[in-house]
């Protein structure tokens, strides 16, 4: 959407510098197309990123292109979102990742461990979506407040970290009255204002536990900074903000967290309503799939085949199927999964063949989760623009001849 109005703009003005050069005025032009040619370069925490993959909303919110989602199941760190509530921490609290401490509060014998004892507590891997709870925002009609994510505040990538329940074990088991897993960022907060309008501070349910990680490496590589390097909470199958980066405190608590975030940021709030705490947080991820291709960017294709394919993922579930339309809906057919499962918190690619005759087609896909629910048609109306995983706004209108 937006970065197709770039493009729109960026072809008129390559159109109206050829007929100014040729009408003699080649020096304004060239200066309008560099101009309109540098992208704005990307911020310096995450200025490792492939800026081709990325499209720029502001220096801390970064979106995959649709287009740059390619056909094998993990998405490069390269080529990942980004979303900082807050800025950044400096980079210096990656010089000595092993010294980084944490928390543990609501066990029976809390205390501050560093990284590198974490280390000596257990280690496993798991691959989970992460996906900011706003992605699908750029859909609604509404307009809510906030990025207008389209799909690419998501991906899939593989953690490895120390199992929280082993770190739990360590430390004497669950306090009394544990109801919420609450995890606490590490930015530095800015002076003059109430620490809980800003501190970035989720709770969870406890059963969330079973399956969170205290995270060090992210596809492979020690976890990045813009990912919340040094260590990280991941929560499988919880909307991103539930997944606190340079966490600080982890702490099993009876009340949910009064951080701002948590009280009235990220609630499901009902359309002419305020946020509320008592209004549903946006918690696990519900099922969803969308197609990365074919898309309309590159003009209109041939008539002929293609390979329609996507991604699907079930939230807390693994996905059981895909199905995929090509005429908005009206018929569906079975799409395969394809590539390795990498378990119920990953995403699963499809793809299917399919041939398109020349004329307008709306392609759309459909998952349904290993409990067997259906992803909606529609989404759900919220101030927020959250969870939007209506099959009907991811669809891809395609002209073909
Ligand atoms: N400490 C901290 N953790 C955070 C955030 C933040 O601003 N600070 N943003 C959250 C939000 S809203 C999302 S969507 C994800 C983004 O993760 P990413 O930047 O690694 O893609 O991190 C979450 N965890
Ligand atoms: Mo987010």
């Amino acid at each position: 959407m937006r970065d197709s109005m770039t493009l729109a703009r960026r072809h008129l003005l390559a159109g109206s510098a050829a007929a100014l050069s040729a009408a003699g005025l080649a020096s304004w032009a060239g200066r309008a197309a560099a101009q309109t040619a540098a992208p704005k370069p990307l911020p310096a925490y995450a200025g490792w990123k492939s800026q081709d993959a990325l499209i720029l909303h502001s220096s801390s919110t970064l979106e995959t292109r649709r287009s740059a989602f390619g056909t094998s199941v993990i998405t490069p760190s390269s080529q990942l979102y980004v979303r900082n509530n807050l800025p950044a921490p400096d980079a210096a609290i990656l010089q000595d990742r092993d010294a980084w401490t944490v928390s543990v509060e609501g066990v029976r014998n809390p205390r501050s461990l560093t990284l590198a004892e974490l280390k000596t507590l257990g280690v496993d891997t798991v691959a989970t979506v992460l996906q900011c709870s706003g992605n699908g925002r750029g859909f609604f009609p509404s307009k809510p407040s906030g990025t207008p994510w389209t799909v690419g505040a998501a991906g899939c990538v593989v953690w490895s970290g120390v199992p929280l329940r082993s770190v739990v074990a360590a430390l004497g088991g669950l306090a009394e009255g544990a109801a919420y897993l609450t995890g606490t960022g590490g930015e530095k907060l800015p002076e003059g204002v109430d620490p809980l309008s800003v501190l970035v501070e989720r709770s969870v349910p406890v059963k969330a536990a079973d399956d969170a990680l205290l995270a060090w490496e992210m596809n492979g590589e020690p976890l990045p900074l813009a990912h919340g390097g040094p260590l990280r909470l991941v929560v499988p199958g919880y909307q991103g903000v539930n997944n606190i980066k340079y966490v600080k405190r982890v702490a099993f608590t009876a009340a949910q967290s009064q951080a701002r975030i948590m009280s009235h940021g990220y609630r499901m709030s009902p359309p002419g309503t305020k946020a509320s705490p008592d209004q549903p947080s946006v918690w696990e991820m519900g099922v969803k799939s969308w197609i990365n291709g074919p898309l309309p960017d590159k003009g209109p294709l041939k008539p002929g085949m293609v390979q329609v394919h996507g991604v699907a993922f079930g939230g807390t579930r693994g996905v059981k199927g895909v199905e995929v339309s090509v005429d908005g809906g009206k018929t569906w057919q079975a799409a395969p999964l394809i590539g390795p499962d990498l378990g119920p918190f990953a995403w699963r690619q499809f793809a299917v063949p399919v041939r398109l005759e020349a004329g307008t087609h709306v392609l759309a896909s459909r998952a349904t989760d290993t409990a067997g629910n259906v992803q909606a048609e529609q989404r759900e109306e919220n101030l927020g623009g959250y969870n939007n995983a209506s099959w009907r706004d991811h669809a891809v209108t395609l002209t073909v001849g």
